[in-house]
This record gives structure tokens, sequence and C-alpha cells, in this order.
């Protein structure tokens, strides 16, 4: 593990899958019930934004019975264990890595259990149902509330600081994500390119799997305890 001073891990809807939250792109997953253009897109916002904030409600309702599992939970013993850095850059908008104790933590695809308003740039906590009457708190406007969430078409945030972890990496864990939404599946050939030495550990081989050092596949909860286990024991 020495050798491996600074660890970026990116995280993906796979790992949260066995806490109860559906996946996207799995037979009976997200993008099977919803077409992302209706709901995850700034244009589908725009078109019916009672129908993009039912999607999040019911979303956010979902989220407040669910726990962190065994893989979360490695994820922080490995962030508090390991001598050098780790960081998590986790695509999920779920709030179970900060429930299973990881810090240095970035959503990149936004939060679940934020809101913003579109009219004032305000940010807030927000664990209720939304609607397009919710008058925003800080500007008291209604109309301009959102989730805090980064949809198709939109900039992912913190990407400065990403690429920053990405270049200076030593190791980098790929963990429950099918590789197929950008910048984020883009994020191994740039960290490999740096001389990172680059893991995959998903359930089955995601699109851009011929690209990593090495490939772990079963569920989440089993091989991402195993994985770290032998990582801080070395
Ligand atoms: C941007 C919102 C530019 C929040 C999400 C053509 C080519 C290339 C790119 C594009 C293109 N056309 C458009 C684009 C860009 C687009 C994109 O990549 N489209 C794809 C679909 C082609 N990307 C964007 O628009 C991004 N923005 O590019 O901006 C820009 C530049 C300048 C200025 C402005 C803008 C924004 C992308 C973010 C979109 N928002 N979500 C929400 O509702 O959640 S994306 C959505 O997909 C989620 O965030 C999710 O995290 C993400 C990725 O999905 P995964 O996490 O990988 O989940 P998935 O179901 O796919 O896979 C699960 C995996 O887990 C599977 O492999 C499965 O085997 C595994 N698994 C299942 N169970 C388990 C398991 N593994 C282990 N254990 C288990 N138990």
């Amino acid at each position: 593990m020495a050798r491996f001073s600074n660890v970026v891990v990116l995280t993906g809807a796979g790992l949260s899958a066995e806490s109860g939250l559906s996946t996207f792109r799995d037979k009976n997953g997200i993008w099977a019930k919803y077409d992302y253009r209706d709901v995850a897109t700034p244009e589908g916002f725009r078109a019916n934004p009672q129908l993009v904030h039912d999607f999040y409600n019911s979303r956010r309702r979902a989220h407040a019975g669910v726990k962190p599992n065994a893989a979360h939970l490695a994820l922080a013993r490995l962030e508090r264990e390991h001598a050098g850095s780790v960081t998590i850059v986790t695509q999920n908008i779920d709030a179970l890595h900060e429930a299973a104790g990881s810090r240095n933590l970035i959503h990149m695809h936004g939060e679940l259990l934020k809101a913003l308003c579109a009219l004032c740039g305000e940010r807030q906590a927000w664990t209720d149902d939304l609607s397009v009457e919710t008058p925003c708190p800080a500007c008291s406007h209604k109309g301009g509330m959102r989730p805090d969430v980064v949809w198709f078409g939109e900039m992912p945030y913190e990407m400065e600081r990403i690429y920053e972890v990405l270049t200076s990496a030593h190791l980098f864990i790929s963990i429950g994500t099918s590789g197929n939404v950008y910048p984020a599946a883009g994020f191994v050939a740039t960290t490999r390119e740096a001389g990172a030495h680059t893991v995959e550990l998903n359930l089955e081989p995601s699109e851009s799997a011929h690209l990593f050092d090495e490939t772990l596949h079963g569920p989440a909860t089993q091989i991402v305890p195993a994985y770290i286990n032998r990582l801080l024991s070395r």
C-alpha cells in the first residue's frame, strides 16, 4: 500500500445497489422506467417541471429508509486507516458515503438531499418534496427551486479539483459504474496516462473494463471490503 500514496476512488450506482437504491442501466433500472430526456435534462425540466420534481421526490423519499452497505463502510475505513490521501469522486447523488463516514468526497453529479434556487443561486439541505410552488427560503420567489443535481448537458461540479486528484493519483479504483456517462467514464484514461495503477471493482465488466490494469467482478459488498482489506494489510 505504501507505493500507492494518493488514492482516488470513482463510484457509481452499483455501489448503492445493495443498499436498495436502483441503478440506471440494469434491466429493471431507472432508465427502464423513465426516459432520461424527460427527467434528467434542463429541457425536460422546462417542459414539465412537476414531472421532474415527482421523479426526484420519489427518490428522495426512498432514500430516507436506506443505509450504507459494507462497501461504503470499507471505503470510509480506507480513508481513516490509509497513511496517504484518499479522495472519493462519486457520480451518486445519494448521501450513503457521508453516512458511512467518508469525508474527502466530491459529488460530481450533485446531491439528492440538496435543493438549488435557479433564481438566486442559493443551495439548501432538502429532504422534503419539491414542487413548482415551493418558495426559495433565501429569495422567497417561487418557480426557481430545483434538485441540486447535474443533468445531461450540464457541467459536472468540481471538475478542476477532480482533474487535479486524477493526475496526481498513484491508485485509481472504479466501483459500481457502467462507464457510459462522460466525463466520469473518461477518468480512467486520464489517470492511467498520468501513471496511476487502475482497478475496476464491478458486478460485471464495464464499457471501459479493457482500460484497467486489474478488474475484479462480483457484488460490491463482497469484493470491495476484500480488496480494501488486502490493500491495508500490504
Ligand atoms: C457534460 C443526474 C458538458 C442525477 C446524471 C456522446 C458521446 C459522449 C458523451 C456525450 C454524448 N452525448 C452527450 C454526451 C455527454 C453526456 C453523456 O455522457 N451522455 C452519455 C449517456 C452518452 N454527459 C453529460 O451530459 C454530462 N455533462 O458532458 O457537460 C458540458 C461542457 C461544457 C459546459 C456545459 C456542459 C453530465 C452527465 C451527468 C448526468 N446526470 N444523473 C441523477 O438523477 O442521478 S447521470 C447518471 O448516470 C447518474 O449520475 C449515474 O451515476 C451516472 C452513471 O451511471 P452509473 O453510476 O454507471 O450507473 P449504471 O446503472 O449505468 O451502472 C451501474 C453499474 O453497477 C453497472 O456496471 C452494474 O453492473 C454495476 N452493479 C450493479 N449492481 C452492483 C454493481 N456493481 C457492484 N455491486 C453491485 N451489487
